[in-house]
């Protein structure tokens, strides 16, 4: 894999089901963020916050990932929905 270097960069994850973050105060927090190339990447990330008991974490996570350029463009109007198949609220399919 041929890693290429980003920038820095400090991203705000978010519980309050607006933009990537599906539903609101869930505890699931969610994050987007758009590479501007192809190519292959290496993320780290150092997560801090506060504990619903008010105690406070930090957690330092890591992965690869592949962005591959589109291979499908769609053009005009597209209109499907998600399916939750299994009723947990979150799309298993679209
Ligand atoms: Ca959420
Ligand atoms: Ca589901």
């Amino acid at each position: 894999m041929n890693d290429s270097l980003l920038e820095e960069a400090s991203l705000s994850f978010i519980d309050n089901g607006q933009g990537s973050d599906a539903r609101a105060n869930d505890g699931l927090y969610s994050v987007s963020y758009e590479p501007a190339q192809t190519g292959g990447y290496l993320i780290t990330a150092n997560l801090q916050g506060t504990t619903s008991q008010g105690l406070p974490f930090e957690a330092n996570e890591g992965g690869r990932l592949v962005v591959n350029p589109p291979e499908v463009k769609l053009n005009g109007v597209f209109h499907d929905q998600g399916v939750d198949e299994d009723g947990d609220g979150y799309f298993d399919l679209v």
